[in-house]
Formats: C-alpha cells, structure tokens, sequence
C-alpha cells in the first residue's frame, strides 16, 4: 500500500519513486508534507545555495506558422502586432544586456515564414560579437526542428553550423505536454513529443546541454504530467544532457485555451508540481521557478518546496506577458537576490552551464 510514509521512507533512502507514487502525492492533500519532502531532496543535493543568473530574453519575432492554442504571442505575418527584428535590433539589446553585466542572452521566437537560415546563424553572430563572453542560449527543440529543413541539413548538420556561429546551449520550451492526446488539443501543428524527445537527444549527443519545461495547468490531468516527466527522466538516464526542469505555469489571457474554466494551475497546485517534480526527476541536479509564469511571491514560497533556481533578469518578456502574466518585466539581481536571502537561503548568481560566479 502506498502511503507518505512509505514514499518518504523510499526517498530518505535514495531510491527512485514509480509513477504510482507519484499520482499519490498529486492526489494528496497534505501540501506541506510533499514539500518538505521535495525540500529534504534538495538539501541534500543543494544545501541553502539558490542560483540565478543575469540574462536578457530576445524573442526576435512573434510571426509564426503555427497556432498553438495556448499562445497569446504568436502573430500572422499581416496582424497588427506582428514584429520581427533586424540584426541592429538584436545587437542593440545584446549590448545593453552586456553593459548591464549579463552573461546569458536568451533568444526564441516564432517560426516564421520567410527568415532563410542565414539570418538565424548571422542573430548568433551578432550577440557573439558584441562580447565572446556573453552566452547564447536559443531556440527550442521546435525551431530547431525548423531550421533544419530550411537549411536542408541533417539535425546533426544543422547543430554543428549554429554551434560554429556561437549556440552556447538550448532553452527547454516546446516540450508543453508530451503526451499525444493531449499535444494534439494544445498544438497540432507542433512537432510530437517523440520528436522533441529525439532532437533532444541528438542536440546532447552534439555536446550541447539543454533544459527541459512543462506547461500545465490546463487540459492536462495529473497522469498527463507524470508521463512527461517519465519520458524526461528516462531520456535523462541515457544522455545526462539537460541542465534542469521548469514547470511553467499556464496563463489564460489572449490565447483559446484560456476562459474561466481554465484558470491556470493556481498556488497549490503549482507549488506541489515544483515539489513533485524535485522528488520524481531523481536526475536532473535543477529545478527552476520560473518567476515570470508562477508571479514572484509563489516563486520565492516555492524555494520551501524542493526549488533551487529562479531564473533571472530577463528584461524584456513577451510570451507570458502576452497571455496575461501579472509578474514584472524584469527584476535586478539585487532584488532576486533580496528575494533568496529573505526566504532564508544563500543567493549563487550563475552563468547558464550552472557554474557558480558568485556569492551574495
Ligand atoms: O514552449 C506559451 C510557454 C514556452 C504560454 O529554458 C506559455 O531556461 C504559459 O520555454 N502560459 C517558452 N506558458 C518559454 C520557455 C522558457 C522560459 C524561461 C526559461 C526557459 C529556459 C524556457 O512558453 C513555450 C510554452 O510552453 N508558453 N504560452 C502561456 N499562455
Ligand atoms: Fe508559434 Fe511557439 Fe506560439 Fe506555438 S508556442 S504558436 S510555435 S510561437
């Protein structure tokens, strides 16, 4: 019979959890137990250290081919609002976020209809040039699947020529939810979960570390999010290659999935997914609160709830705050930094492969 007890009694003792177990602790009501447990896993791995880093988004454009049903950013090529940056656009924020101390520009945005493959490798030059020191981490296993075939390279091709043009890593978006079923309701038109889970792989076998998100909070059951996760950590036993997890918090505004029924995952569920995913994804070193989709008082709680990573500055977000999101556009590092020590813990700003740059 499984019970808290006995998950914990696994857990103190090393062991991997089933999905079975799991399912029990997102069906239970006890909140504060399951944190703490997910808390007992983290300290173990990460003591009182919490990391973030000094980053600035790039969403080059919000024109996009597809048309997933929880996206309020993308736009039609003739839609008022419909945006794509030139390289000088792109070089002007690099610049600043350079100036600012950043060490990370993170870039991902539609798949748009007519950019050739130059224009993707010349964007990664462009932030290289402004300083070697400035790390890229862009596009999502999704557009690295496009690119492919507007290159007319092999993904393995394709890695090696963005990563001779400065790809430093890759962010974790585009895995939603990989389950057939329910992909098939949020985003038809997107590559299935197999497929994400392949370029994955092959993006690790090219060297490259990754992240892996989840978007959740609306259509998806509980069992939903467990086989994502299985499908994350099983791939995780074989290559090792992503950095960490990000469950990203479903927002309702401007996209068809959202109305009233469909809310977003609300402070319990959210901090109890954080939680269970830090006792379930026994491989992954990280799990990140990503503050622009949770709001930043359930970000900083979560860090009670096995959490060790708040993302960063980020600056400039489009893709949440389109849909509604009510967080700020940017918080100074001082102020994450603020936000760690005043829940207890030892503020670490990072650099994007998860090496430590400083103590606060
Ligand atoms: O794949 C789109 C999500 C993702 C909505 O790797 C939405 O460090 C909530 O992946 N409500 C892109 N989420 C963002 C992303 C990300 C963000 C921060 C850090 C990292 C990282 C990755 O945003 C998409 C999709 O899952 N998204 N619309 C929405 N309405
Ligand atoms: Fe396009 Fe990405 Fe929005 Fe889907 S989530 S419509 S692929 S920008």
């Amino acid at each position: 019979m499984i019970s808290l007890a006995s998950i914990a009694e696994k857990v103190h003792a090393g062991k991997r959890i089933t999905d079975d177990e799991a399912l029990f602790l997102f069906n239970s009501r006890d909140l504060i137990a399951v944190g703490e447990l997910a808390a007992a896993v983290n300290r173990r791995r990460n003591g009182d250290r919490v990391f973030f880093n000094v980053n600035r988004h790039i969403n080059h454009t919000n024109i996009c081919v597809n048309r997933c049903a929880f996206c309020a950013f993308s736009r039609t090529a003739d839609e008022s609002g419909a945006y794509c940056y030139d390289l000088d656009e792109i070089r002007n924020r690099a610049t600043e976020a350079h100036a600012q101390g950043a060490t990370e520009i993170h870039i991902v945005g539609g798949l748009h209809p007519d950019l050739p493959f130059d224009f993707y490798l010349a964007m990664l030059r462009t932030v290289k040039e402004v300083s070697l020191d400035l790390h890229v981490k862009a596009f999502t296993a999704v557009e690295i699947d496009y690119l492919a075939q507007l290159a007319g390279l092999s993904l393995a091709e394709t890695l090696q020529e963005l990563k001779g043009a400065g790809l430093g890593s890759l962010p974790g978006g585009g895995a939603e939810i990989l389950g057939e079923a329910v992909r098939q309701k949020l985003c038809p038109e997107k590559i299935s979960g197999e497929r994400w889970l392949a370029i994955m792989e092959e993006v690790h076998r090219a060297g490259l570390k990754s992240n892996a998100t989840m978007l959740f909070g609306h259509v998806e059951s509980f069992a939903d999010r467990i086989d994502h996760m299985r499908r994350l950590r099983e791939l995780q036993d074989r290559t090792g290659g992503f950095q960490v997890f990000i469950p990203l918090a479903f927002q309702r505004e401007n996209n068809p999935l959202g109305h009233l029924k469909r809310p977003g995952p609300g402070g319990v569920d959210a901090l109890k997914t954080l939680a269970i995913a830090r006792i379930y994804l026994d491989n992954f070193a990280n799990i990140k609160a990503y503050w622009v989709m949770l709001g930043v008082k359930t970000a900083q709680v979560s860090l009670a709830f096995g959490v060790n990573d708040l993302d960063g500055t980020v600056v400039e977000e489009k893709i949440g705050h389109d849909a509604g999101a009510a967080s700020p556009q940017t918080m100074r590092r001082e102020e994450i930094a603020d936000l760690i020590r005043k829940a207890g813990r030892v503020p670490v700003e990072r650099d994007t492969l998860y090496n430590e740059l400083r103590v606060y």
